[in-house]
């Protein structure tokens, strides 16, 4: 019988979960999981980890070199991993099935200015349902700092672990005080996710991901878990390299949930809070954003009535499907809002090479300065 995390009554379902996991490679999300395992939460909320040290992001535009914006963006990227993995475990107790967003859904939201800091805002659009894929926008206007990206993924199992590779990328655009262009490709690292059977699942992160400027440095940053380089859970070890050379000239170690340090001294530290996305209310939302479209399955699962949550959901999956299919007929695709797709990218193309070890082409999806970042 499944673990002790499960409730008795869906150790049955569970198992199956498990199962038909097991004998799959693909999309996780269409597979149907016990109540207990859900999250009241769309996916395309997730992007809103990317901004929740808003001081930290702003911080790149305000570095006064290359080599230090690289520190300070190799600073916000560590300073995010904790939010992007472990907070579903902080506030939920474990990691969840988030809501497995519809095509076409929004997420809208902004950090205050304070500080000066400047404002941040993101606009998140779910552009493919079948695979799931999320494009989002994240701005600071007053810093004159983008980033955009898409996130997508492909799961398979092994060894009772769920491995998620992670599909897509984001590009960090940084306009100087002289007018010119620094950017910055980031790759995101695999997962593991653990304790599957106990029904308490968690993340371990594994591999290598890389932050490539165009200036010529970069970061390769290497993920190790419980019993490898130190021992400890969250671990990294990031190595910088200036431009056109090999050699090191920085290392910075530690664990990303909690501290690191650069040649001894304080590098980052996210033990201290962070500050969530601000968002218009569900009642004041359109009936595409995220938080208005799932309210009543999101509901349910908060409240424990599943009943209303399946049903709900129901309601949701059908109408896509008669919409799918009035499109078909009419010879009218879904037209997305804020992206629009292209099969390569030059941006990412010209990073890539750089970095060397990316695949040298992605397909990408080009905001069109329609929307609120
Ligand atoms: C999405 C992009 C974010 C980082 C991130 C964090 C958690 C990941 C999520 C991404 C994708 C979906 C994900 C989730 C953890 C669990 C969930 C892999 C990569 C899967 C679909 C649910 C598996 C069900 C188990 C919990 C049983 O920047």
């Amino acid at each position: 019988e499944a673990g002790e995390a499960v409730p008795a009554s869906q150790r049955g379902s569970w198992t199956a979960f498990i199962k038909a996991i097991a004998s799959f490679s693909g999309d996780l999300s269409s597979l149907t999981a016990p109540p207990f395992i859900l999250s009241p939460i769309s996916l395309t909320e997730f992007p809103a980890y990317w901004a929740e040290r808003p001081e930290l992001f702003s911080a790149i535009a305000d570095a006064k070199n290359a080599e230090s914006r690289m520190l300070a963006v190799l600073k916000w990227f560590i300073s995010t991993l904790k939010g992007q993995y472990t907070s579903r475990n902080d506030q939920m107790g474990s990691e969840k099935k988030p809501l497995n967003p519809v095509l076409g859904e929004l997420f809208y939201g902004h950090w205050p200015d304070r500080n000066g800091r400047g404002e941040t805002r993101l606009l998140v659009e779910q552009v493919s349902h079948h695979p799931p894929i999320t494009a989002y926008m994240i701005t600071n206007k007053a810093k004159k700092l983008a980033l955009q990206g898409h996130s997508a993924q492909k799961t398979s199992f092994s060894a009772g672990s769920i491995i998620v590779k992670q599909l897509g990328h984001a590009i960090l655009n940084v306009e100087l005080p002289d007018g010119s262009k620094e950017q910055y490709l980031i790759t995101l690292p695999r997962l593991r996710i653990d304790g599957i059977w106990y029904g308490s699942p968690y993340i371990e992160l594994t591999d290598t991901s890389y932050i490539q400027s165009s200036s010529g440095w970069l970061s390769t940053i290497e993920y190790k878990g419980k019993g490898y380089f130190s021992g400890k859970t969250h671990s990294f070890k990031a190595v910088v390299t200036g431009p056109n050379s090999t050699s090191t000239k920085h290392t910075i170690e530690g664990q990303w949930h909690t501290t690191s340090k650069m040649s001894g001294v304080p590098f980052h530290d996210v033990q201290g809070p962070k500050e969530e996305v601000t968002v218009a209310t569900a009642e004041e939302q359109t009936e595409w954003e995220s938080r208005k479209l799932w309210n009543l399955v999101a509901k349910g699962i908060r409240e424990g009535d599943y009943e209303l949550a399946s049903r709900e959901k129901s309601k949701i999956e059908n109408e896509q499907r008669q919409r799918r299919k009035d499109e078909l007929a009419a010879g009218a695709p879904w037209q997305l809002k804020h992206f629009v797709h292209a099969s390569n990218d030059p941006d990412y193309e010209r990073l890539a090479k750089m970095c060397k070890v990316q695949p040298t082409t992605e397909d990408c999806y080009v905001y069109q300065g329609n929307g609120p970042a």
